[in-house]
């Protein structure tokens, strides 16, 4: 048991060079909890707000001026500390005090508790006495919200070893398909730039179905089959693609419209064609019976909702409730505090939804994520490739293989 002795905060800045927060929470004068908050590109319509009045500087004076609300506290209540942040903030998004501020301080709370048990800090934060590894699935290749002109539309097309028994083999994998493929674009296209999107996914000029062929061309010659060693994941994105006016999905880089109908086809023909394992919001956050569709047709497949449920308990009780999607991403930061996005976690395996730890595009070099998604029983861990803020992530699964407590992988 240790108490909160202080709690302090800063500006920094995220990978994208965004002004973000981070949050020092010492208990016992010594332990020190050290969080700083990530932000995304593609937002969710009903994710927390990261700041008041998208200003960071008001959340520093927020947890300034009410530091004494936690001082005392154990550091281990993360129920007692996310209450203390309610208290200060009623708001169902935290519009007021800002999720950035949220998650910050309950995950370096956490942390501060977890250094004064001398326990890893997966393990404080589960009753659980073994684990498993998540698989790691990164992104290969970006386009849409996170990359530029003439990238592809669809957001994120990753890669996943599936096949790999160690995390060792599964980073080092994700790491030789990465490297492969800039070989192949620069076959393809000599004037490539090996420019790469925020989360250090190639960025090359290419229409969405010949990126994928390309990245499925990465992998085979590698001597990989799909669906057997590796598979490849895509992150639709598609509410970046919705037209809420024309009720149509605007492919605006590559030059055509889909409708609901055809948006659907459009998914379940790309998750055939390169044999996905993980489909993420293959329709727009709204449309729970579309999803649904492409969760009847691919019961084998993560069917995965990231805006679709923004790590929220109550709109994945719906999403559940209209058989939308069998996965789910876990980003702390969508839903606020770690407390809320743990009560998704056990609404998600109460219902036999498969979790996805995820990070966002615009990232901190911490790392506790990896923690997190061992602690939430994971299948997946979203965070890229390559790039320090994503390969600190990886890092730390690395350092964590040291551990007796956690043997093998998931089972997906
Ligand atoms: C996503 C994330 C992370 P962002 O859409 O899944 O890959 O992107 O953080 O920009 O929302
Ligand atoms: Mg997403």
């Amino acid at each position: 048991m240790s108490k909160i002795s202080s709690i302090e905060g800063r500006i920094l800045y995220n990978s994208r060079g965004s002004k973000t927060i981070e949050i020092d929470v010492k208990s016992e004068g010594k332990f020190l909890g050290r969080v700083c908050a990530p932000s995304g590109a593609s937002v969710g319509k009903y994710e927390a707000v990261s700041f008041p009045n998208e200003k960071p500087e008001e959340s520093l004076r927020i947890i300034q001026e009410n530091s004494q609300k936690f001082i005392g506290l154990e550091s281990s209540d993360l129920k007692g500390i996310h209450d203390a942040l309610k208290s200060l903030d009623n708001s169902t998004n935290y519009s007021k005090i800002g999720g950035a501020l949220a998650f910050a301080v309950t995950i370096a709370a956490m942390e501060s508790a977890s250094k004064a048990s001398g326990q890893p800090l997966f393990k404080t934060l589960s009753s659980e006495s073994s684990f498993k590894f998540p698989f790691p699935i990164g992104n290969i290749l970006g386009g849409g919200a996170h990359a530029g002109p003439g990238t592809p539309d669809i957001q994120e097309i990753l890669i996943c070893a599936i096949g790999s028994k160690t995390i060792e083999d599964a980073i080092e994998t994700n790491l030789a398909v990465h490297k492969e493929l800039r070989s192949v674009l620069e076959n393809e296209d000599s004037s490539f730039t090996n420019g790469r999107g925020d989360e250090g996914g190639w960025a090359p000029k290419l229409e969405n179905q010949k990126a994928l062929e390309i990245s499925a061309k990465a992998c085979e010659n590698l001597g990989f089959t799909l669906g057997k060693e590796v598979s490849l994941g895509v992150d639709f994105a598609s509410s970046t693609q919705w037209n809420e006016e024309k009720q149509k999905y605007v492919y605006d880089r590559s030059g055509f419209e889909n409708s609901t109908g055809e948006q659907i086809d459009f998914a379940a023909n790309i998750i055939e064609k390169y044999k996905l394992i993980y489909a993420e919001d293959a329709v727009h956050e709204e449309a729970f019976e579309d999803m649904a569709e492409l969760t009847a047709k691919f019961p084998n497949i993560l069917i995965t909702g990231d805006d679709l449920t923004v790590t929220s308990k109550n709109i994945l009780t719906k999403a559940i409730d209209s058989k939308s999607c069998n996965a789910a991403i876990l980003k702390v930061n969508q839903a606020g505090s770690l407390y809320d996005a743990l009560e998704f976690a056990s609404v998600a395996h109460q219902n036999n939804i498969k979790l996805i730890t995820s990070h966002r595009s615009g990232e901190s070099t911490d790392s506790q994520i990896s923690h997190i998604g061992i602690a939430t029983k994971s299948k997946m861990l979203k965070v890229g490739v390559v790039g320090g803020e994503r390969i600190a992530k990886l890092n730390e699964l690395l350092r964590l293989s040291e551990h007796d407590l956690i043997r093998g992988m998931a089972e997906i």
